[in-house]
């Protein structure tokens, strides 16, 4: 005889589940036992939220699902801010939450609370266990919603009476697991190819913007290929960066603002026309030009910011190769020669410009010369996680990308205290890549002890603090609750048994960081803390009409 408990862990292995994050706690302990009797990696955290935070940054990273479980009651709920951070962002985690046993509800039993409806409008499906021996059909169904079209969070509530009833295992069916590479891609049609094809031949000035749909899809050689072929200039969104390596000839980085504003066609690509892009509209684009959008879920099709000369509903991968196939012969790199040369131009202007400011002197340390230093650092195809306000910001301006999937921050829902987590997950997913996160002070403090977690579970994830001594840069000292002054970060990463560093001059951020490169090689979490400047406010596209 077996439990639910064993039910739901061995579902999981049956679907190809190897790592979860969790922290223990009634009703799911037996779960979690039974996931790493089954040989499962379980990483417990030290706060619900990270363990859904880290999920993402693994799911993300490998374009899988990614587990994540609580206890019932409190355990669920701090799960919510990580679950609404994936939701926001697209993100394949799966949450499983302990709830209270069926047989209580409404009568005040422990930790007895709605979970499931705290948890619909965070999730893109959720639902409840209600027999034990449809367990693995709702582990299925869970990774199938998450997965297929536009990727999305779940949630399972898992009421306590169900995962310890008892069950004979020789009346359980799994289903055949749901298996990535046969996933539905809808592809254009002929008649739609031919109107883009039509638009492009037509367009002097055209840009490409693409966003995570083309990682989903695992479309980079696809869109590198159509870059090429056409020889349009592309740009993402901040996480779909490196798509395309960005010293591509295409690549335009700086010249962005140019781009967007004098393109005569927009052709979107695998992202939300949301605030992120500014809509794909004017002020930020050119009111007049043709726009073309292509995305896997027709919701997104029907709901643009903008009217739409094409709208295709199409899988990226399958949707480049038919276009990169059609304008053969129709369209070449020469057409767009002219436009290319003057982003060339204007970029390497303003690349030149940047780099000035980007290797300042200036004390306290400006965080574009922390950034410049990190960019000078890091490996290749380095995992980057950064989370903050200034720093990101700075980050996105002056860090380039060149491998796709990683780059990870705080997102379209702007979260702070991903960073930490989002290390601890993108080492369990990648352990032999390095991995650094770039934290402000302020966010690095919302998940700090996932320090420890990396520290316990042998995962050495390098983190850099920009520490302006609070919340955001407050040059004119307006803000409420801003201040947070300078304690020795450095110390807090040490008292977990992991590498501290504490810089103050520029020229010393180098050295600080080989010596946490050489811990991290020998198997240690680092924190190397640089204090930086609390005047130095990052300019940005305004996307409200006040900031913080
Ligand atoms: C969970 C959460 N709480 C509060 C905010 C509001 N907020 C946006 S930016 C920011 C400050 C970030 O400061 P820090 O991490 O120190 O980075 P810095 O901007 O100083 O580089 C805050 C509090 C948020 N976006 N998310
Ligand atoms: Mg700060």
């Amino acid at each position: 005889m077996a439990i639910g408990s064993d039910i739901v862990a061995k579902a999981m292995k049956h679907e190809g589940v190897t790592d979860f994050f969790y922290i223990m706690g009634a009703p799911m302990l037996g779960v979690e036992k039974a996931c790493m009797t089954l040989g499962l990696r379980g990483i417990d955290v030290r706060h619900e939220q990270a363990a859904a935070m880290a999920g993402f940054a693994y799911s993300r990273l490998l374009n899988r699902p990614s587990f994540c479980m609580a206890a019932s009651g409190p355990g669920v709920t701090n799960l919510l801010t990580g679950i609404a951070h994936a939701w926001a962002d697209c993100t394949p985690v799966i949450a499983l939450g302990g709830a209270a046993p069926v047989a209580t509800w409404h009568r005040g039993a422990f930790q007895d609370i709605d979970q499931l409806a705290i948890f619909k409008p965070c999730t893109k499906w959720s639902d409840r266990v209600h027999h034990v021996r449809r367990i693995p059909e709702l582990i299925h169904l869970a990774v199938t919603q998450a997965m297929t079209g536009k990727p999305g969070p779940v949630y399972l509530d898992m009421p306590g009476d169900i995962l310890y009833q008892e069950v004979d295992e020789s009346k359980i069916e799994y289903p055949a697991p749901y298996d990535h590479a046969k996933r539905p891609r809808p592809a254009p049609s002929a008649g739609e190819v031919r109107g883009i094809v039509d638009l492009m031949v037509k367009a002097e000035q055209p840009v490409l913007i693409t966003g995570t749909g083309v990682l989903w899809s695992e479309a980079d050689a696809d869109m590198q290929a159509f870059v090429e072929a056409a020889g349009i200039p592309f740009y993402t969104t901040p996480q779909g960066r490196g798509a395309i390596p960005e010293d591509h000839a295409h690549s335009y980085l700086t010249a962005r603002a140019a781009a967007f504003r004098d393109a005569d066609l927009i052709v979107v690509v695998g992202t939300r026309m949301n605030y992120v892009i500014g809509h794909a509209a004017p002020p930020r684009w050119n009111a007049a030009a043709k726009i073309v959008r292509i995305d896997v879920d027709p919701s997104e099709i029907a709901n643009s910011p903008r009217r739409l000369d094409i709208g295709v509903v199409a899988d990226a991968k399958g949707a480049f190769q038919h276009l990169t196939n059609a304008i053969k012969g129709k369209v070449t790199p020469a057409h767009y020669e002219t436009w290319r040369e003057r982003l060339r131009i204007r970029n390497v202007q303003k690349m030149a410009e940047a780099e000035q400011q980007l290797s300042t002197s200036q004390s306290p340390i400006h965080p574009l010369r922390l950034c410049k230093e990190i960019r000078d650092f890091m490996d290749r195809d380095c995992i980057l996680c950064v989370d903050g306000q200034e720093i990101l910001n700075y980050g996105r301006q002056a860090i380039p990308q060149f491998t796709a999937r990683h780059r990870i921050n705080s997102g379209a829902f702007g979260t702070m205290g991903v960073g930490m987590p989002f290390g601890v997950g993108a080492k369990v997913a990648k352990p032999d890549k390095q991995v650094i996160v770039l934290h402000g002070d302020g966010s690095f403090g919302m998940n700090a002890m996932e320090f420890d977690t990396a520290m316990r579970h042998h995962l050495p994830v390098l983190t850099v603090i920009s520490q302006n001594g609070g919340w955001t840069g407050d040059p004119n000292k307006e803000k409420p609750g801003r201040d947070l002054g300078y304690p020795r970060l450095d110390k807090f990463g040490e008292a977990f048994g992991g590498h501290g560093e504490y810089v103050t001059k520029p020229d010393d951020i180098r050295p600080a960081l080989e010596r946490a490169k050489k811990a991290v090689a020998e198997g240690k979490a680092a924190l190397v803390c640089v204090v930086t400047d609390h005047n130095a406010r990052a300019t940005t596209a305004a996307f409200t009409n006040y900031s913080t």
